[in-house]
């Protein structure tokens, strides 16, 4: 029997445009889900490339005006893979259109806008989903499980990086295509929007609310030329932040993010040390959970690395056999099935609401790289 059609309008075609179009094609062939995708339309500018990236994926039709998209009564969902200065504008008008919405991360540049999002998607009562993909590396939600059984007891200390190293060239521009990651205008912030907003959605979810933060940041290249307009501008993204929180379950923590980190290209790692045990985990690694139990009496107490590729661990019963990986691109996959399956069920996380209070951690730490206060997170 066919299953009811999720049509899909997608904004972006950039790499997020494919993480998603990939997942949602992938999605139905590995799980039992209750809608079938359909890549129905790609959105972007150019509309050559737009139709390059329509024949490669699949897409049935191409729009080059995201408003245009959003009035055909043929799409279910708007997915936002464009860049974050778009999110606000084409979220909330898909929301009052009565579309569900999707939208890469961060949801907003600021907290102020994301909170708008919310509001517009709670009024229209339009399921929504924002793509913070790395909690569904099966190893990262298998932390997750651990952590609820109690296997840690209570939790003292949750340490994250996420490292980078690809703008350290002083000549390289900023703004544009490919480098909109530089432009504070376009991304709202740098390493703190862009990267440390996954290690905080990970740890809130794994750990709880964060109360308090403070926060160094620092711009290294103070001055670019911008792409777009041929100038050398001021450079308003942080490069680098570190900052320490308290969450409200009593844990501190320490987080870290650079892109001048010589060597590390994403190198994204979480540690949290419980009463009974502790967890690690790495990117880089990304099938390794290293877990140490405490309960574990006598000499061979000690580290050991879990490989999560058996059939029982989580989502690895719908890939290949036990001891075959799957890798970044299938997080997204799983995003995308969870999104679907939460469709006729318990709505999947994260939400808008979800990550907005990330953008509030992310405001905050932003504020104390400014003041060197703490600042309330929430
Ligand atoms: C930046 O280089 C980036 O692509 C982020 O934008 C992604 O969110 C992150 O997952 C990998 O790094």
């Amino acid at each position: 029997m066919s299953k009811p059609k999720l049509r899909i309008g997608m904004v972006g075609y950039g790499f997020m445009g494919r993480t998603h179009s990939n997942a949602f094609r992938e999605a139905p062939k590995f799980f039992d889900l209750p809608h079938e995708p359909e890549l129905t339309a790609i959105c972007a500018r150019n509309k050559d490339r737009a139709e390059e990236f329509a024949a490669n994926w699949g897409y049935g039709s191409v729009e080059t005006d995201w408003r245009a998209l959003i009035e055909r009564d043929d799409i279910d969902l708007i997915d936002i893979a464009a860049p974050n200065n778009m999110h606000h504008d084409i979220a909330i008008a898909a929301a009052e259109a009565g579309k569900m919405v999707m939208c890469e991360k961060p949801l907003g540049r600021t907290a102020a806008e994301s909170a708008a999002m919310v509001a517009a998607v709670e009024k229209a009562g339009v399921p929504n989903m924002v793509w913070y993909n790395y909690r569904r590396i099966p190893a990262v939600t298998m932390a997750k499980q651990m952590i609820e059984s109690g296997a840690l007891g209570r939790i003292y200390h949750y340490r994250a990086k996420f490292l980078q190293d690809w703008t350290i060239a002083t000549d390289l521009p900023q703004g544009g295509e490919g480098l909109w990651r530089l432009d504070v205008e376009v991304a709202g912030s740098g390493v703190t929007g862009d990267l440390l907003a996954h290690c905080i959605d990970t740890a809130m979810w794994l750990n709880g609310g964060i109360d308090t933060v403070t926060a160094m940041t620092e711009t290294f290249v103070k001055e670019r030329e911008h792409a777009l307009t041929g100038q050398v501008e001021p450079v308003g993204i942080d490069d680098a932040c570190a900052f320490l929180a308290r969450f409200d379950n009593g844990s501190l923590a320490t987080f870290e993010s650079t892109r001048y980190a010589r060597g590390h290209k994403a190198l994204y790692t979480l540690e949290i040390n419980g009463e009974h045990g502790s967890l690690f985990w790495d990117l880089h690694d990304l099938h390794r959970l290293e877990y140490f139990d405490h309960g574990v009496e006598g000499t061979t107490r000690g580290w050991r690395s879990i490989h999560v590729t058996d059939g029982e661990h989580p989502y690895m019963g719908n890939w290949w056999v036990p001891g075959l990986s799957i890798g970044y691109a299938e997080s997204f996959t799983h995003q995308a099935a969870d999104f679907i399956l939460g469709l006729d069920g318990e709505a999947a996380a994260p939400t808008f609401a979800d990550a907005h209070r990330t953008d509030l951690v992310t405001d905050a730490v932003l504020k104390s790289g400014k003041t060197g206060q703490w600042e309330t997170a929430h």
